[in-house]
């Protein structure tokens, strides 16, 4: 089996709002993630309809203190154990360790001239236990956690004002965290803001004047000049750092040989792939500046923006890859849901048991067509399967399927690093069960840590460890020579 490069990064990833909870403790305001309620039987097919929300139904759950419904809320109480967590990430040997910087926390309602000190402190003493324990942070500075009243007043990032908002977030972070940490991501998945506006962007329907898509298109236009201002930032600030995009990596298949069929996945994989585009190349792609002319998107590119975009490429590549999917223009092709999509089903493919289709070939895939086309280091920052986890009488987890997941993944990704793929690091999602982004559910379990807690917040938060924690470990000890 090809070998995986010596200081190769091993880890796990987290997001603070489905793990740390303390949503309303020392100072932190509210999130657009505190109002996301629990939905176990969503439909995929309404995803969109689901992340749209109105000025009512926020107000209507901000004025509702109880977290039952809103799991994230409450997350794993991350906020209070991360000593003990940090504990067993380091039992499993990690290099490096993916958590998101919970902007509320640091600036309650997003407009403060200076941070909320406790925020600063919170994380601070995190990122030093973190070092104590020789492991490496990677820093989200957006996952899908803006302050909610930046939504309610500026209607997110459709207005010009939040890039300025961001910025001086992000410059508290880079001259307080810097010391500690020298990976940065700018947004996750920046490309979900069209499928989910009001968790990525803040965007509410009923506050877009020109239609919801042009304010998505508006939104990830300040995102894009945000995230380019930053990367400047961060290296001006903090000397060696590095800083990545992230993209969520929607593989997409031909369903049949019908060249109608190449021709559609050809634009959703090119459709897929711009928002990195821009983030590494420090443009926009022409064909998708053609799209937009014919939709009637206008981009409110301002004097100096395409100057900002081209002056500040990011360092590396990171994506997130769970499944793949397959494009048909059979309108009734059989389809099934996968990461906030609702994906051509692929006979060819197993699915879990939230419809997500298992594809580790996918993963090589898309490590060559990444590098090939990027020629910049790339991170694997989300890879796992979630699923429904037994705890036997003894109190263990037997999750050989989580451990297969895992082990044919890894196989395809030393296959690619032998195909000339410079891959720095892997931080599986998750590596201790948190609350689900889309259904906010306990249950759908991705971690490599069991935590006791049901979707209802009921549970003594005890950690356990599955049996796919020994066999990460054997794996990390081995740098992935040995995956039996
Ligand atoms: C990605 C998010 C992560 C994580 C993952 C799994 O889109 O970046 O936060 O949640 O999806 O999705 P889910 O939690 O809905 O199963």
């Amino acid at each position: 089996m090809p070998e995986f490069p010596n200081n190769f990064l091993w880890g796990g990833a987290l997001a603070a709002n489905q793990v740390e909870g303390a949503w309303d403790v020392d100072g932190r305001g509210p999130s657009v993630a505190d109002i996301a309620s629990y939905k176990p039987h969503l439909d995929v097919k309404e995803y969109a309809a689901h992340h749209i929300v109105s000025s009512d139904s926020i107000a209507a759950a901000l004025a509702d203190p109880d977290d039952t419904y809103y799991p994230k809320r409450r997350g794993i109480d991350f906020y209070h154990r991360y000593p003990g967590d940090l504990a067993l990430f380091a039992e499993l040997g990690f290099k490096v360790l993916r958590v998101s910087i919970s902007w509320s926390r640091l600036y309650p309602t997003g407009v403060e001239e200076t941070p909320n000190e406790a925020g600063v402190a919170y994380y601070q003493s995190l990122f030093t236990e973190m070092r104590r324990l020789g492991i490496e942070p990677l820093v989200t500075l957006s996952h899908y956690e803006m302050p909610i009243a930046l939504a309610t007043s500026n209607n997110g990032w459709e207005d010009r004002a939040v890039v300025d908002h961001f910025v001086r977030y992000s410059r508290t972070c880079f001259e307080r965290f810097g010391s500690l940490v020298k990976y940065w991501l700018t947004f996750n998945e920046i490309d979900s803001v069209m499928r989910h506006p009001f968790t990525t962007a803040g965007i509410i329907p009923d506050r877009s004047k020109n239609g919801v898509e042009q304010a998505c298109y508006t939104a990830l236009h300040h995102q894009f000049l945000a995230s380019a201002i930053v990367t400047g930032l961060a290296h001006d600030i903090i000397p060696g750092s590095q800083v990545g995009c992230m993209l969520t990596k929607l593989t997409t298949y031909p369903n049949t040989f019908r060249p109608e069929d190449a021709a559609a996945t050809l634009q959703k994989n090119l459709d897929n792939l711009f928002y990195a585009d821009v983030q590494v190349f420090g443009e926009y792609p022409p064909l998708i500046l053609r799209r937009l002319e014919h939709q009637g998107i206008a981009l409110p590119i301002q004097p100096g923006d395409e100057q900002t975009l081209k002056d500040h490429p990011v360092d590396f590549v990171s994506f997130s890859y769970y499944m793949s999917m397959t494009e048909s223009v059979d309108p009734n092709a059989d389809r099934t849901p996968g990461n906030t999509v609702l994906a051509v089903k692929n006979p060819y493919l197993p699915t879990s048991e939230w419809g997500w289709q298992v594809d580790p070939i996918g993963l090589r895939i898309s490590l060559v067509e990444l590098y090939d086309r990027y020629r910049k280091p790339l991170f694997i920052v989300e890879n796992g399967i979630g699923a429904v986890d037994v705890v036997t009488e003894q109190g263990e987890i037997h999750d050989d399927y989580r451990i297969a997941y895992f082990r044919d993944h890894f196989e395809q990704m030393a296959l690619a690093i032998d195909d000339g793929v410079d891959l720095i690091g892997y931080t599986s999602w998750a590596p201790i069960d948190l609350i689900s982004a889309s259904t906010s559910q306990m249950s759908k379990r991705y971690g490599f840590i069991y935590v006791d807690q049901d979707d209802m917040g009921k549970g003594t938060l005890d950690r356990l460890r599955k049996d796919s924690f020994h066999w990460y470990q054997k794996v990390i000890a081995s740098n992935g020579a040995d995956l039996s």
